[in-house]
């Protein structure tokens, strides 16, 4: 019944590319969706060339994409109401609740989300992809079908995910997948989702699918990235491993790369710490422990990277990948006559005409308000392959992932958190440093920016479980190793008067120690929050790394720790988690202990400690 209804819907040759797959839960989703959105026809990817170049050519003829200047680069337009993740309308649906996570009761949620996608498709096309999250045929391989109306989703993740459409058919029956339907809704005149109103994201755990529906901002639409971390996730917790909100990068070391991964909130410095060193992923991991070792991929291959800020100083790398000739999708940035691509901070000298995110622009254009309209979203975009950077790892796709040496965990606080630290063993660094997060909202989201808000393991966004089980699967996680990773807190601005404490390139710096850290090659200062780096240690690495002089003053500026700040952080930390019914013991014992040291350095040291009295 259902093939047969499938033959009829998709025509033979794409019957044909179906029934490829003997997997019956495939054909019914596939019968499912298309009964429900309507569409005129039905694109199914092999992930052939052809197909890929099917869907760049559709991007373009339908106009969701425009052509840019440089051959293989593009540039796409959301709707101006949907230039960021909508933490608002993003529900995850069971019935129970979740600290600190929207969720939906189920049954309400589905009849609601399938109501919006009813006919969504109606003279449409409808196209389906299939992608492994992972290395292919490798234990940390997670299968996914991608099901959307938009020619720009599919060609983003064509970019991004690894095409398994042969897996699929080699797997049959055995194909376990997620699933993820999307439609951009009905499209104002200037191809905008229209009733942004409308929008809706909702994860359904039971069924292992996402419906996202009048949305088009990649980090809405794009299942693969952001909506399937919701997903893998529960899984992860289910098997014993962690799906994270990492990059992953290699960082030399004395005997060949050392690989690192952290976790940092969007939009604080991630993608451009992941071009530090050789390059493996810049924004999700999946970290499994095998024979006592953790070990990690990049289920992505390609980067959806914020653009605003980035030069060819700064970012040389990101720079050449943009000015080359080369796949790219630019995303809500200014177009130009001839198709040249600006944004915020390119250096680059501005059109005297454009077109962004809210149309016709011009220098000095004003909105409604009075205000300046900016040259291109903050939030704005680049989507481009991995393959594309030259300091690409060599074994970015190893099916048996790399060896984590380190986790380092990233906030933007501009006050307090001093710029490096060392956790003092894994349970310390899971509990006061990734669990205790604490970040300055950025433009990644829609909200006022700028605001400091809870955001453990930078993950908070993504969470579908009860943080306390989350953390506990962290806690055991780190148990089943020999040797766990290092984890350190980083924070790259810090500042004083408004103006940052440390440089952009500093990070190299905090890196190198880090390594050095894992080699066993320098000693580091106790204080009550972890260890910090000797000062001495940090002078010669400055000069090292940076040919740069590192004077004491810096080091003191930046390193003296705040007590009475940690302090009261530790605090606001234990109230939140002593009302997470589920938080294991060990958070409270590990925070009562910071708390008992920090009180007593304080005792000894006044408010603020200055680590150079300790070395
Ligand atoms: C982020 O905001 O963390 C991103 C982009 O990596 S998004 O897909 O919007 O999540
Ligand atoms: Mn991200």
């Amino acid at each position: 019944m259902v093939l047969e209804y499938l033959e009829e819907k998709l025509g033979r040759v794409m019957f044909e590319r179906v029934k490829q797959i003997n997997n019956s839960k495939l054909h019914a989703f596939l019968s499912e969706v298309i009964s429900l959105c309507d569409p005129s026809s039905v694109f199914v990817s092999t992930g052939s060339l052809e197909d890929y170049e099917y869907i760049r050519r559709r991007a373009l003829e339908s106009g969701e994409e425009l052509p840019a200047m440089i051959p293989g680069h593009t540039v796409h337009f959301d709707s101006p109401l949907d230039q960021a993740r909508a933490r608002g309308d993003t529900f995850i649906l069971m019935d129970e609740k979740l600290p600190f996570i929207n969720t939906k009761p189920r049954r309400d949620g589905l009849e609601e989300v399938i109501g919006l996608l009813r006919g969504a498709m109606k003279d449409r096309e409808m196209l389906v992809g299939f992608y492994s999250l992972g290395p292919k045929k490798s234990p940390f391989q997670v299968l996914a079908v991608q099901i959307t109306d938009s020619y720009y989703v599919l060609h983003s993740e064509n970019i991004l995910y690894r095409n398994a459409y042969d897996e699929f058919v080699r797997l049959g029956e055995g194909a376990d997948f997620l699933k993820f339907i999307h439609s951009q809704g009905v499209l104002d005149e200037r191809g905008g989702s229209k009733n942004v109103d409308k929008r809706r994201i909702y994860i359904d755990p039971a069924s292992e699918t996402v419906y996202s529906v009048n949305t088009q901002y990649g980090g809405n639409s794009i299942g693969l990235k952001k909506l399937s971390l919701r997903l893998t996730m529960i899984r992860a917790l289910r098997e014993g491993w962690l799906a994270e909100h990492m990059f992953v990068i290699g960082v030399y070391g004395r005997n060949g790369p050392l690989y690192f991964a952290g976790a940092y909130p969007s939009a604080s410095g991630k993608t451009s710490t992941s071009m530090i060193g050789r390059l493996i992923g810049d924004d999700i991991a999946f970290i499994r422990a095998f024979d006592g070792e953790a070990r990690v991929v990049n289920p992505e291959i390609g980067i959806f990277g914020i653009i605003d800020g980035v030069n060819a100083k700064d970012d040389p790398l990101i720079w050449e990948v943009l000015n080359k000739p080369g796949e790219v999708i630019f995303s809500n940035v200014l177009l130009g006559k001839n198709g040249e691509v600006f944004w915020n901070g390119s250096g680059k000298d501005l059109p005297a005409r454009g077109k962004n995110y809210l149309g016709e622009w011009w220098p000095g254009k004003k909105d409604e308000k009075g205000s300046v309209v900016p040259t291109s979203h903050p939030n704005a975009r680049f989507t481009v392959p991995l393959f594309s950077f030259p300091n690409l790892d060599p074994r970015y796709d190893d099916p048996e992932g790399v060896a984590v040496s380190a986790i380092i965990y990233g906030v933007r606080d501009s006050a307090n958190v001093v710029p490096l630290v060392e956790a003092f063993d894994w349970l310390h660094g899971v509990v006061t440093i990734g669990a205790s997060m604490e970040t300055e909202r950025t433009t990644a989201v829609l909200g006022k920016p700028g605001e400091l808000e809870f955001n453990p393991f930078a993950n908070l966004d993504f969470m579908s479980i009860n943080l306390g089980v989350y953390v506990r699967n962290h806690i055991e996680f780190g148990r089943r190793l020999r040797n766990p990773p290092k984890i350190y807190g980083v924070n790259y601005f810090l500042s004083e008067n408004g103006k940052y404490l440390t440089d952009k390139e500093d990070k190299k710096v905090w890196l190198k120690w880090m390594a050095c850290r894992v080699e066993e090659e320098v000693e580091a200062v106790t204080t009550p929050i972890g260890y910090l780096p000797l000062y001495s240690d940090l002078k010669k690495l400055f000069m090292d790394v940076l040919s740069k002089e590192y004077d004491v003053e810096a080091y003191k500026k930046q390193f003296t720790i705040k007590l009475d700040k940690y302090d009261e952080k530790a605090r606001r930390i234990l109230r939140i988690y002593s009302e997470i019914p589920e938080t294991p013991a060990e958070v409270f014992t590990t925070l009562e202990e910071q708390l008992s040291r920090l009180r007593r350095y304080m005792q000894e040291y006044g408010p603020h400690l200055n680590p150079l009295v300790l070395q």
